[in-house]
């Protein structure tokens, strides 16, 4: 028996998965604002500022030495394409922010190139954000956002921010570069929140 149709690839599941307005990739788009910073991982650092100043770093050795934890997962982009089961491998938000004492509700990603985005401090905590440096069995490759990126697959994937750097935690909210061009202060796909006013 078996009905095969033209373009059928088994690991796809039903667009039924795909929030509004979203279509399946053809692959993985390469999606980046500037030029692919190249960071070189003797020199590459991780750091979480708090609202008072207090800084806590982490040095490339120190992050991989850290548990990790496989994550697989659909993520979607605010120009339209989804993926559905992305496979990753990081470090747990959680664990990286288990010891830093904070009252701030906000969090200001940054990236080695610049870039900037906001989100809520909450959604970077239970489970719902890595610092991620594998893709699919390898190492995450620069064009992805490697040596490592934060993976926050909830909201659009703008706030998935490549070629992190830190986490500034603040009292105040501060759209990031994404949102200051128009893009949503939290981009649920589910809620097509995906410009200012969305
Ligand atoms: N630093 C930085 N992070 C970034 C971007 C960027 O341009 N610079 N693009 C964002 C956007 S809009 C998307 S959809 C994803 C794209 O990730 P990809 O290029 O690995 O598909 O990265 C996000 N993170
Ligand atoms: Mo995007």
């Amino acid at each position: 028996m078996g009905i095969v149709s033209p373009g059928f690839r088994g690991r796809r599941r039903p667009a039924a998965d795909l929030p509004p307005g979203q279509h399946l990739a053809e692959d993985f788009p390469v999606l980046s604002a500037g030029p692919t910073p190249r960071v070189d991982r003797d020199r590459w650092r991780f750091t979480v500022t708090t609202e008072t100043g207090e800084e806590h770093g982490w040095s490339w050795r120190e992050v991989t030495g850290l548990p990790a934890e496989s994550v697989t997962t659909d993520i979607h982009c605010v120009t339209r394409w989804s993926e559905l089961g992305t496979t990753w491998r990081g470090v747990s938000l959680d664990t990286l922010l288990a010891d830093v004492d904070t009252a701030a509700d906000h969090a200001l990603v940054h990236s080695y190139g610049g870039c900037t985005t906001n989100l809520p401090l909450e959604d970077l905590l239970d489970g719902r954000a890595w610092l991620a440096h594998r893709y699919e069995g390898e190492d995450l490759p620069p064009e992805h956002g490697g040596p490592a990126r934060l993976l926050v697959p909830h909201p659009y994937f703008w706030k998935s921010a490549k070629w992190v750097r830190g986490i500034r935690l603040a009292v105040e909210d501060e759209p990031g570069f994404w949102e200051t061009l128009g893009y949503h202060d939290y981009g649920d796909p589910w809620r097509e929140q995906r410009y200012q006013g969305d």
